[in-house]
């Protein structure tokens, strides 16, 4: 390691690194498995990047506590389990400081790493890459030259704008197939691309196949999306096994283990734990392969991927190989075996891992038809639980992927029944899918009123023209639209019970 002076812009940056900086576009190159960019100015706040879709990402002052994850065994989902007791505010692959002239980036050329706040600078460290994109400026410059780079490295692959309605966050787990015969019919003459089954239609989660909800099976459903006008949609979490499932019961060498030989947990869902698919183990991920094989065969070209974190989970793996790459590997088994035509959305992802194979990715946590679970964000620090207000704040805080990749922002409504956000918050989410050039939603128009089903099809219609003007504001058709007051305040938390 030594000290390095990095030339950026007008500004110079100490730095320590392996070998002297190497300038590129918008900023410098830094090598090494850790490195460090001493602030230029006093740091305000830092940008933390949560490592998965529901992780939360914002600008956080920089005196701000450090909330941990709680219970990380229970909820694997909140954010990266191997830093979850970290005593400093840190962020997986990218992070950055603002100061009063601009804001200094750090960021992996690579598909992991954690760049952590310390007292007088950001420390980078990676297991993947000895490569660091450094940049001080403009936030928009700084973000957008360290997308073009990672870009170069890891991919990106640019969607059209989606229309999609899911079921979900109208049915949730009580989806049945009488029911979504309705909705489709209900659909007629409404712009939506997809018509996407969610959780709900398998046995269980692990073994994907209709269950008696369904009994036409899987292509007869996928048929009727499409003759209806509609590209089918289908949700499956292929690297999770719950552990009431037949592959948890019939493969438990699949399982991702801890040092102790354990299965690893995934978290606790579906009235019970979820383990982790070893996706290094051959015939484990022949399998998962042959999941989505059977999926596409059914007649579903538009696969949501969800929970697939837990292909990168920390454990002991068959091949040893590390965990992001064995994410990696398979997502993109996955990528080769459906082909290009096959839309793949990732949801519960690792973020920059996902890159470069993945069309879109969910980049927050769950809407919910409540604006604030208090429950959850007060005692327990769960900002990744499903409500609608860190689902926006977290989503705006990752536009910078556009040019890499779709971004999801999860659905919006449309309703007032079954659903107590206020008129304003309703229009805060639908202004966020318009920004995010991803609309959806689970409304069911015959439970619309009148005048909610010809704004719901105005809404799919309609072409807006956006333009960002700061952080948090946008020109969305000539109306200025201000994501601030939402995106930019504090959680609100008390002491964590743990
Ligand atoms: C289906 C859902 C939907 C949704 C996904 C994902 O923290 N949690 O307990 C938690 C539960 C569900 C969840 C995310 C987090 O939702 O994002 O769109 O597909 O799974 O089960």
């Amino acid at each position: 390691m030594q000290q390095v002076e990095v030339r950026l812009g007008a500004h110079t940056v100490a730095a320590t690194a392996a070998s002297a900086p190497e300038p590129v576009a918008g900023g410098q190159v830094l090598r090494g498995r850790t490195v460090t960019a001493r602030f230029p100015a006093p740091p305000r706040r830092f940008y933390r990047h949560g490592w998965q879709s529901w992780s939360q990402t914002r600008w956080v002052p920089v005196d701000e506590a450090v909330a941990p994850v709680p219970v990380p065994d229970l909820w694997a989902f909140d954010d990266d389990p191997v830093h979850a007791d970290a005593a400093v505010q840190g962020g997986a692959v990218v992070g950055a400081v603002e100061d009063a002239g601009g804001v200094l980036l750090l960021g992996a050329l690579g598909i992991s790493g954690r760049v952590e706040l310390t007292a007088d600078g950001l420390t980078a460290t990676s297991d993947t890459t000895d490569r660091w994109f450094v940049a001080y400026g403009d936030e928009d410059d700084v973000f957008a030259a360290y997308a073009q780079l990672l870009g170069a490295v890891v991919g990106r692959r640019r969607l059209p704008d989606q229309r999609v309605w899911c079921s979900w966050y109208s049915f949730y787990g009580e989806v049945t197939e009488s029911a979504l015969h309705d909705v489709i019919d209900d659909l007629d003459g409404l712009a939506f691309d997809v018509v996407q089954v969610d959780d709900g239609w398998q046995r269980q989660v692990g073994d994907w196949e209709a269950n008696d909800a369904f009994p036409s099976g899987m292509p007869a459903l996928a048929r009727r999306i499409r003759a209806a006008g509609f590209r089918p949609g289908l949700w499956l979490a292929p690297f999770l096994a719950h552990e009431r499932s037949q592959l948890y019961r019939d493969h438990p060498g699949w399982m991702l283990r801890d040092a102790n030989g354990a299965p690893v947990s995934a978290g606790w869902n579906w009235d019970g734990r979820v383990h982790a698919v070893d996706v290094t183990h051959p015939e484990a991920l022949a399998h998962v392969v042959e999941v989505l094989r059977t999926a596409v065969g059914w007649g579903f070209d538009y696969l949501k991927l969800d929970f697939v974190y837990a292909g990168a989970l920390p454990g002991v793996r068959h091949t040893g190989t590390e965990r992001h790459e064995a994410y990696r590997r398979a997502i993109r088994a996955i990528r080769d075996t459906v082909g290009d035509d096959v839309l793949l959305l990732a949801c519960g992802a690792p973020v920059i891992p996902s890159l470069g194979i993945f069309d879109a990715i969910r980049v927050g946590p769950d809407v919910a038809e409540v604006w604030e679970n208090t429950e959850v964000t007060r005692y327990l620090h769960r900002l990744a639980a499903p409500q609608a207000r860190y689902a926006v704040a977290t989503s705006v805080h990752r536009l910078w992927l556009q040019p890499l990749i779709g971004t999801d922002p999860d659905v919006t409504y449309f309703r007032t029944r079954f659903c107590l956000l206020t008129e304003e918050q309703k229009a805060v989410v639908t202004d966020l899918t318009r920004v995010c050039r991803f609309r959806a939603t689970s409304d069911i128009p015959a439970t619309l009123d009148p005048h909610e089903v010809d704004a719901l099809a105005a809404y799919l219609t309609e072409d807006v023209e956006i333009q960002r003007l700061g952080r948090y504001r946008f020109d969305i058709a000539g109306r200025e639209v201000d994501f601030g007051p939402v995106a930019s305040a504090p959680p609100v938390m008390l002491p964590a019970v743990r």
